[in-house]
């Protein structure tokens, strides 16, 4: 099903020549009403007028969250305050959160593009549809909220936390549907587990998880405990919150871009050219419909591909594929690269291996080490020493042959890595502290 068949399934020579007309009434609005707009396109040399078809946009100078930092709390809106309605902030790794805002308007256009979303992820009118994404100024829980009511379907504001009450409520009211990170899925099922409850006495069909990186063994793995679909979606805070793309039911293979309100650009991150198709690079988006907080050219910091190949759902828009890390966390052991999600990608491989895992990166004298906590099974960790020492060996050698770097593996006693509620921390940097 598609929730706004007209603007899903646009040809793309109709779609451009919409984001052509909003991209040029959008770089006029923000040029006369942010100054500091004003002022880096001034430097760039671009005008407004310049912009006469998309590949312009190129034109256009970046923003990125430095930018942001630098406009702090709300510099950039390009609307009155008193015409903002809500404000949202994500949590910054150095101090300053970074805020967002809304008009009456944006938040009409967030719920219509959360509950597109939704029903590509194959969410109905009628579903019971359990929200445990944080309810407060991350845009989680607001955001779906919203989406999940535009569409019509009873949403439960469960927002995370208070695990084993919220398996009471989603077997009481029979959810349909969950929506949370996957790591606090994982957290779901090993309660239920715990507690001997069977996940397919639950009406739960399928499970709405983003807002941090997860890999395809990861997807399989929450699929087979909780017994659902598990489908991605992606978003962040700057751009408008979740409801950005999101993967379709039919294929779970990338997510769908709303194209028709964000113009999507992967570039080569050091060199910040435009990358064509296919290839892989940072993701760049512009906002062609929002109010009160636009952003043109933002730099995401997340690594992505877009995937132009038409889609079996039916809609038109490009695919990007799951965001499996970031520019920021990428992480060099001895000149290799290497980003979590591939060591997560190796780890949920090996049998015995529970999905819950921490990285530790230190350095010793000059060289940088990795180190991985993996918890493994009851059975598994009760197996004599030889055996544990035989498992260890294998991840570290598996780590090794496919992903090229050492990385030390220490496997612990089943539940002591700490349980996520929202975004899981898997990477501990001793070298910054
Ligand atoms: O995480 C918005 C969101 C809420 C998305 C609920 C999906 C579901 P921020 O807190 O601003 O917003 O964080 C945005 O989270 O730049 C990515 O690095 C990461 N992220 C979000 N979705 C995904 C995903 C929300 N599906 C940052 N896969 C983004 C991988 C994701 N990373």
């Amino acid at each position: 099903m598609i929730w706004n068949n007209e603007a899903e399934t646009l040809s793309r020579d109709a779609l451009e020549t919409l984001q052509l007309q909003r991209l040029k009434s959008l770089i006029t609005r923000v040029y006369s009403a942010v100054p500091y707009y004003r002022q880096k396109m001034d430097q760039a040399g671009v005008a407004p007028s310049d912009i006469s078809n998309l590949s312009d946009s190129q034109r256009l100078p970046f923003t990125t969250k430095e930018d942001l930092r630098l406009n702090y709390p709300f510099g950039l809106f390009t609307v009155p305050l008193e015409d903002v309605v809500r404000v949202h902030a994500s949590s910054g790794t150095t101090g300053k959160p970074t805020v967002v805002g809304y008009t009456k308007e944006d938040i009409v256009t967030w719920a219509e593009l959360m509950a597109r979303a939704l029903v590509c992820a194959g969410a109905h009118k009628g579903d019971m549809i359990h929200n445990s994404y944080g309810y407060g100024l991350f845009t989680g829980g607001l955001g779906a909220h919203y989406g999940a009511e535009r569409l019509g379907a009873t949403v439960i504001p469960m927002s995370g936390g208070n695990t084993r009450r919220q398996i009471m409520i989603m077997q009481d009211f029979g959810s349909t549907v969950l929506l949370c990170t996957p790591s606090y899925a994982l957290n779901l099922a090993e309660v239920m587990s715990d507690i001997g409850i069977e996940p397919s006495s639950l009406k739960l069909k399928v499970g709405i998880f983003g807002a941090e990186p997860w890999s395809q063994n990861m997807k399989e793995e929450i699929e087979r405990k909780l017994n659902i679909d598990a489908v991605d979606i992606y978003g962040l805070s700057e751009v408008i919150g979740p409801g950005v793309s999101c993967e379709c039911i039919e294929e779970k293979g990338g997510l769908h871009i709303f194209e028709d309100h964000f113009m999507a650009e992967v570039i080569n991150p050091d060199t910040g050219e435009v990358l064509p198709p296919g290839e892989t690079g940072e993701l760049v988006f512009t906002t062609l419909t929002k109010e009160a907080f636009p952003v043109i050219r933002y730099r995401t910091k997340d690594l992505t591909k877009l995937i132009t190949k038409p889609c079996s759902c039916g809609r038109t828009f490009y695919r990007m594929q799951r965001v499996t890390g970031r520019t920021d966390d990428m992480l060099i052991i001895r000149g290799v690269n290497v980003f979590p999600s591939q060591i997560e990608h190796v780890l949920m491989s090996i049998k015995g291996v529970e999905p819950h895992y921490q990285l530790i990166v230190d350095r010793k004298g000059s060289l940088d080490t990795l180190e991985a906590h993996v918890e493994v099974s009851e059975e598994i960790f009760s197996d004599e020493i030889k055996m544990l020492e035989g498992l260890s060996r294998t991840i570290e050698k598996e780590i090794k042959d496919l992903l090229g770097i050492t990385c030390k593996i220490k496997l612990v006693e089943p539940k002591t890595i700490q349980r996520s509620e929202g975004k899981a921390q898997r990477v501990i940097d001793n070298r910054k502290i």
